[in-house]
């Protein structure tokens, strides 16, 4: 063991006190726990070593440290309550997929969606890379589970990394703390997580608010045969906080294809029927579709309740009587700012007003925090995502520009925003005020196994073609539904490819972490591990439908409801359905449309097969699979004879 030394006082401590050697102080027994972190504390050579504890004074001290620092802002609104806001380097502020690695051994197993690179060439730029890196930083271990403790369905990581702001999110995100490194020591098997941000600090250098690496020294490596994850030069989000993507998803996938489970994309919500039915539903989005909305979506519809089990990701495991239960492996709330209002999603800004931790938001001058479509008024004057000063805008007191008396034109056509587009929010799950309590600790009738799931649901961003809700006729072609799923491109987006669909199989596409052809394969074959009759319904839902002068079909959000009561009587089996070439589509009378003003023409329009739509919609997804070689060549034959299928369903339709 190299003897660096650790202070004893606080977490993220700057200060040069001697204290005892590492080896002293390591709180684990565990051979394999010790071996890997003392090779890291050899290869990086941080100046301190910390083992987190996870307890709530550890967590707002090592936030007061960065405060201290000048790397977090506390925020001295009384509705935020201990609340920090940071502000990233404008060079990191998303997820880089363009530098995020499946590194299995052969290229095939990674497929033709995910960057791939030899694991010994990949691991030997990393070690290149991480030699030294922690120099004049503390290195902090930090060991958390993903899931509730005692669930079977949950499992446990380790991430070590040199970033406090890593910390004290992952200590939102995940639950850390010595239970389970007692577990750790009981024989429990962990993923191990490597992090830096990359940039070692000179003697006496003083440090920056947020150090990072250059974008061609980002890192963001998967190596699924090995289940372990090397994350170098970057501070952000799902590039950092190892438990979310990277092990819930990427590691999680491959592991639970071994293992026979499912690690997805989805959300997990509990309904409630005015009668007192209770269904449990996932849903997969790609990204910008709205999967926290729904997650924590106020019904319209009189004596409907809906209670929020995750936001994100689910796990699913067949339970003993061959149904499908999933836990929410995550422990906080990692979401969007911008958008997220009163209107769009009160119980999310209720659950940021304690214990959060803001991301590149404005700071307002009574230090509490703005962003764009809040549904607040913008203060006279703050400070946005990058430090400067801001202003209200003359004709619109919604937004803000950079300069004092801007009109909304002149900032939009700067393409000016004064928080980042996809600046963020770190909540407690506890904070959400409609948290299905005992589902969010994985429990079912007073069991840990994960509640029992009834429909799964796929979805994009579609504004023609795609109906409002569509019921598949069986588990095979529900997979198909998820692997043809996408999301129309927008112009806030990528301004030359508007109207142009990017596929988004099952809104896996920057997180599976295995060839998306045997992945295909792996949801088919859920069939056999399940009592096929007791499968959850499969439906695909469409929020985005326009009309031809471009405004939304139909009003989303709370009225959303109508289509999950839909769902619930179609699982319940009280309601008849429409069959279709491309599914179940429901009555239009069948939608509940009390209180609500979409017309009975409109609606029906949400609800028709618009056949040319959806030949173009087969000939792209066809197109799409040819370009990517059918998954070099592992796209189940099912899939295909689905589309094909349905190709001839259409040609005979009138
Ligand atoms: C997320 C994402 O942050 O999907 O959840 O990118
Ligand atoms: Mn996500």
């Amino acid at each position: 063991m190299v003897t660096k030394k650790t202070c004893k006082k606080a977490a993220g401590c700057a200060c040069k006190k001697a204290a005892p050697a590492v080896a002293e102080k390591q709180p684990t027994k565990n051979a394999k726990l010790l071996a890997w972190v003392n090779q890291y504390v050899k290869l990086c050579q941080p100046d301190n070593v910390y083992w987190c504890t996870g307890t709530k004074k550890e967590w707002k001290d090592i936030c007061e440290q960065m405060v201290a620092n000048g790397q977090f802002i506390k925020l001295t609104s009384k509705n935020r309550k201990d609340c920090y806001l940071a502000r990233s380097h404008e060079s990191d502020v998303a997820r880089v997929e363009g530098r995020t690695y499946i590194s299995s051994k052969e290229k095939v197993e990674a497929g033709p969606t995910n960057n791939w690179e030899d694991p010994a060439q990949l691991k030997e730029t990393l070690r290149g890379l991480y030699k030294g890196c922690m120099k004049g930083r503390t290195m902090y271990i930090i060991p958390f589970a993903m899931g509730p403790l005692g669930n079977p369905i949950t499992k446990l990581g380790v991430e070590i990394t040199d970033s406090p702001y890593v910390v004290v999110n992952m200590e939102i995100m995940t639950r850390v703390g010595t239970q389970v490194l007692k577990a750790i020591d009981k024989g429990a098997d962990f993923v191990p997580c490597l992090h830096s941000v990359g940039a070692p600090l000179k003697k006496g250098q003083k440090d920056v608010a947020w150090p990072c690496a250059p974008m061609e020294k980002k890192y963001i490596v998967q190596f699924p045969e090995d289940g372990e994850i090397w994350s170098f030069g970057s501070g952000y989000g799902g590039n950092a906080l190892l438990g979310k993507k990277c092990f819930a998803l990427r590691i999680a996938s491959t592991l639970a294809r071994r293992e026979g489970w499912m690690a997805e994309h989805m959300l997990i919500l509990k309904l409630t029927s005015p009668e007192g039915h209770v269904h449990y539903m996932t849903a997969a989005f790609p990204s910008a579709c709205g999967k926290t909305n729904l997650a924590m979506m106020q019904p319209r519809l009189e004596g409907w309740k809906l209670e929020t089990v995750g936001d994100d990701i689910a796990w699913i495991k067949p339970g003993k009587d061959g149904r499908l239960y999933a836990i929410n492996p995550e422990n906080g709330f990692f979401g969007v700012a911008p958008g997220t209002s009163k209107d769009s999603n009160p119980n999310a800004l209720d659950s940021c007003n304690k214990n959060t931790i803001f991301t590149n938001v404005v700071l307002t001058p009574d230090g509490d925090i703005w962003w764009e479509d809040m549904g607040v008024k913008a203060p006279k004057e703050g400070v946005d995502w990058k430090g400067n000063p801001c202003y209200v805008c003359a004709d619109d007191p919604y937004r803000m520009g950079p300069k004092p008396g801007m009109t909304k034109k002149e900032i939009k056509e700067m393409g000016y925003v004064a928080a980042h587009k996809n600046s963020r929010f770190t909540a407690p799950a506890v904070n959400c005020p409609v948290l299905d309590k005992d589902g969010f600790e994985g429990l079912f009738d007073g069991e840990p196994v994960g509640v029992p799931i009834d429909a799964m649901l796929f979805g994009g961003r579609r504004p023609s073609t795609i109906p409002l809700v569509n019921q598949a006729k069986d588990w095979t072609h529900g997979v198909f539904m998820g692997a043809a799923a996408g999301s129309e491109i927008t112009a806030a987006v990528i301004s030359d490819k508007i109207g142009q669909v990017r596929r988004d199989p099952m809104a896996m596409l920057p997180f599976c972490g295995y060839n998306m052809g045997d992945y295909f394969m792996h949801w088919l074959t859920m069939a056999l591990r399940t009592d096929a009759t007791k499968l959850p319904k499969i439906f695909f839902v469409n929020w985005f439908r326009k009309d031809a002068d471009g405004n939304f079909m139909w009003p989303g959000y709370g009225d959303n409801s109508r289509v999950l009561k839909w769902i619930c009587e179609r699982i319940e089996g009280n309601v008849e359905a429409v069959e279709t070439p491309i599914g179940f589509l429901p009555n239009p009378d069948d939608i509940d449309l009390t209180g609500c003003d979409v017309s009975k023409k409109t609606l029906k329009e949400l609800l028709t097969v618009d056949k040319a739509g959806w030949e173009k919609e087969l000939e792209g997804l066809g197109a799409d699979w040819a370009a990517k070689e059918d998954f070099y060549g592992r796209l189940p034959y099912a899939l295909k004879a689905k589309l094909n299928e349905i190709k001839d369903g259409l040609a005979k339709m009138k």
